[in-house]
């Protein structure tokens, strides 16, 4: 049995949910799992004997100019790993994450290995910073694993920060408990007539995701396949595509509803996802989707093309080919028989590539690794 320390943004984005679904698995595993975070994980749901959540509470004291957060976490993480005898740290999105570890570690009274886990942004965009880059490559280059959630984000790694040293590949995840197909007949009722396809997108709205291809194609597709459109989540981007939804006049095919709970029932009713992104080191939605049966339709950006089998899975085409895109969305929602079969091979896919067990089990066997335990 492990002690494991996860330190994630609980309460936004991919990289937040991954950790915490790791930390349940890893509970669940029989090992004993604290979270420091500065707020509890949202999906850290019931209680489990097996987990513990330690905030990070930040001065305010007024000589400081802004909370030293950062730090905080860093005394918050030596703190913990020392009571507890934590054996690994497991910190998701290098900066400040990874940084703090290395602080951590300096601290702490017995050897603790530090994994850092590269989600995509934090290497895409913030390594690209220069006042950032040397921080973030000092924290990789001092973890004790490094994973990343796909081989393109590894060579984007490598490549940026010139970083040569072993860098695993972790996949992310499902938990095949949570997402497979739901029965969601009445909930599908509210937003499609029974001849209607239902086309959805589910993200943070921000630029990365283009989410104006996501109208301009739904747009092209409803013109010849009777459908509606639903948009899941907010961000920025958000009042711009309500926007062009009222310039296309399409206020009556389109729903926006906001953050919602429970994703795999939502993406159960949909019978495509759209993920046009600019970037996108994995695409943790498109893999919801997909153990819900759900094909996506996407950019060939980043690892999406990892995770989606173009042809077999969904298809992908260049950023912003929203022609490319719309066509492809026809051919799949007007051709019965190939949509079954995209959808068959969804859930085949999810089950054997991405499934919970097998991804939980390489991580236990980085943790094993570097505590020199194999
Ligand atoms: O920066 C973001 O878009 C959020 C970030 C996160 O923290 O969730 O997303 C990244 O990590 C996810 C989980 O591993 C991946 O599924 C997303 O593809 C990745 N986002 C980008 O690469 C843009």
């Amino acid at each position: 049995m492990l002690k494991i320390g996860i330190t994630c943004y609980p309460s936004l984005g991919g990289s937040g949910v991954v950790a915490t679904e790791l930390g349940k698995l890893m509970a669940e595993r029989g090992h004993e799992v604290h979270f420091i975070t500065h707020s509890l994980p949202f999906r850290l749901g019931k209680f489990h004997k097996n987990i513990f959540y330690h905030e990070v509470e930040v001065s305010d004291y007024y000589v400081l100019k802004s909370p030293p957060y950062d730090l905080t976490l860093a005394s918050k993480m030596a703190q913990v790993a020392d009571m507890h005898k934590l054996d690994v740290l497991h910190v998701h999105y290098a900066l400040p994450h990874a940084v703090c570890a290395f602080l951590a570690k300096q601290m702490v009274k017995h050897e603790l290995k530090v994994v850092t886990t590269l989600h995509g942004t934090d290497i895409t965009i913030l390594a690209q910073e220069e006042s950032l880059k040397e921080l973030i490559r000092m924290g990789i280059n001092n973890s004790d694993a490094v994973t990343a959630v796909s081989q393109d984000l590894i060579e984007e790694t490598r490549k940026l920060l010139d970083i040569n040293r072993e860098i695993d590949l972790a996949y992310n995840f499902v938990d095949k408990r949570v997402y497979y197909p739901r029965e969601c007949k009445q909930l599908r009722q509210e937003f499609a007539q029974p001849n209607e396809k239902l086309l959805m997108h589910i993200s943070n709205f921000r630029p990365v995701k283009r989410i104006m291809d996501v109208v301009e194609v739904f747009s092209k597709v409803s013109r010849s396949v009777p459908s509606k459109l639903l948009f899941v989540g907010e961000g920025p981007d958000l009042p711009k595509a309500r926007c062009k939804v009222q310039e296309l006049g399409l206020e009556d095919r389109v729903f926006f509803l906001g953050k919602q709970d429970d994703v795999a029932q939502m993406i159960s009713i949909a019978d495509l996802l759209l993920l046009p992104s600019e970037k996108e080191s994995f695409g943790l939605v498109a893999l919801e989707a997909m153990a819900c049966g759900v094909p996506t339709i996407g950019s060939n950006a980043g690892g999406i093309p990892e995770l989606i089998t173009h042809g077999e899975t969904g298809y992908l085409a260049p950023i912003g080919d929203t022609s490319t895109m719309t066509r492809y969305a026809i051919d799949l929602l007007k051709d019965e028989r190939k949509y079954a079969d995209f959808r068959e091979a969804c859930l085949q896919r999810a089950r054997q590539v991405f499934c919970n067990d097998l991804v939980a089990g390489e991580y236990e066997d980085i943790y094993y690794r570097v505590l020199g335990k194999t």
